[in-house]
């Protein structure tokens, strides 16, 4: 799916004083962040660098071959690797961000905004994974935002993004890069209350920067992640999950009215997790 707009490239200048404001973020899901001193372990530090350098050095050959094409690339996943989640109106949820190589990159800054279809929906928390503890999420038209905060018009990235498109910016960056694949961060949402059941929100990770140092490793968005808003099997609404509930449920067999997982359909999962519920209250 490609129906994210395209943005303009990001100067270094720019990726600095994101980088800068990003790191005050004090938001982070975990305390359990490890800080690194000048006097910890200097020159073990300085032999990783060394072997890190060599390595990217010759990668550069096989970059500039692939120049223009993306040699990774960024995915939006639910938590578990699923692709499509259900979620219940006023619900939330877990985005898994995700870089994929299709060479061993190693790099060690991080720029990408996250990119929703609908608005309201709210970002509640972050969790970069390591290495990545220094970053956050930064709104250009709101520094230093406070979380939990509701996605909209005025949170866009920044004024040379295009209008009307609903992201936040993240931004990480760290002096020696050890990761070329794996999860960059996990962010906990919340889908809008209002929302009705069957309503879809589409969430994709946008890479603005991925880079080490200088040298910027060619990334393109991928797996887009849906959310699709899901009924209750309270369908009758009196509270207790019970026969009448049942009955409704095998009317709109086949239909997408009666969804609870969030794949579209009524169908056998969606019965089984009725069974699931039979007796309880909600
Ligand atoms: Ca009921
Ligand atoms: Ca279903």
């Amino acid at each position: 799916m490609n129906c994210v707009p395209q943005h303009p490239p990001i100067s270094i200048r720019t990726f600095s004083h994101r980088l800068a404001s990003a790191r005050s973020g004090p938001h982070r899901l975990s305390s359990s962040h490890h800080v690194s001193t000048p006097s910890k372990d200097h020159s073990v530090k300085h032999f990783r660098m060394s072997v890190l350098i060599a390595t990217v050095a010759a990668l550069s050959s096989s970059l500039a071959a692939a120049a223009g094409d993306a040699v990774a690339s960024l995915h939006c996943r639910a938590t578990g690797g699923n692709a499509v989640i259900g979620v219940r109106p006023g619900g939330t949820f877990t985005t898994v961000i995700a870089l994929e190589s299709s060479l061993p990159i190693i790099y060690n800054s991080a720029l990408f905004r996250v990119v929703l279809t609908r608005p309201g929906i709210a970002v509640n928390a972050y969790q970069w994974a390591d290495p990545f503890e220094t970053g956050g999420p930064f709104d250009f038209s709101l520094p230093g935002m406070q979380l939990p905060q509701a996605v909209d018009a005025d949170t866009l990235a920044g004024p040379t993004y295009p209008e009307g498109v609903l992201d936040v910016e993240f931004a990480s960056f760290l002096p020696v890069g050890d990761r070329g694949t794996g999860t960059v961060v996990e962010v906990d949402f919340t889908i809008p209350a209002k929302l009705a059941p069957g309503e879809t929100v589409f969430i994709t990770a946008v890479p603005d920067t991925f880079a080490f140092g200088v040298l910027t490793i060619p990334t393109a968005a991928g797996t887009v992640l849906t959310v699709r808003t899901t009924f209750s099997p309270d369908f009758d609404g009196d509270g207790v999950i019970a026969a009448p509930d049942l009955s409704i449920y095998l009317a709109r067999w086949g239909t997408p009215n009666g969804d609870l997982d969030g794949d579209g359909l009524s169908n056998s999962q969606d019965l089984a997790l009725l069974l699931t519920a039979w007796g309880s209250s909600v």
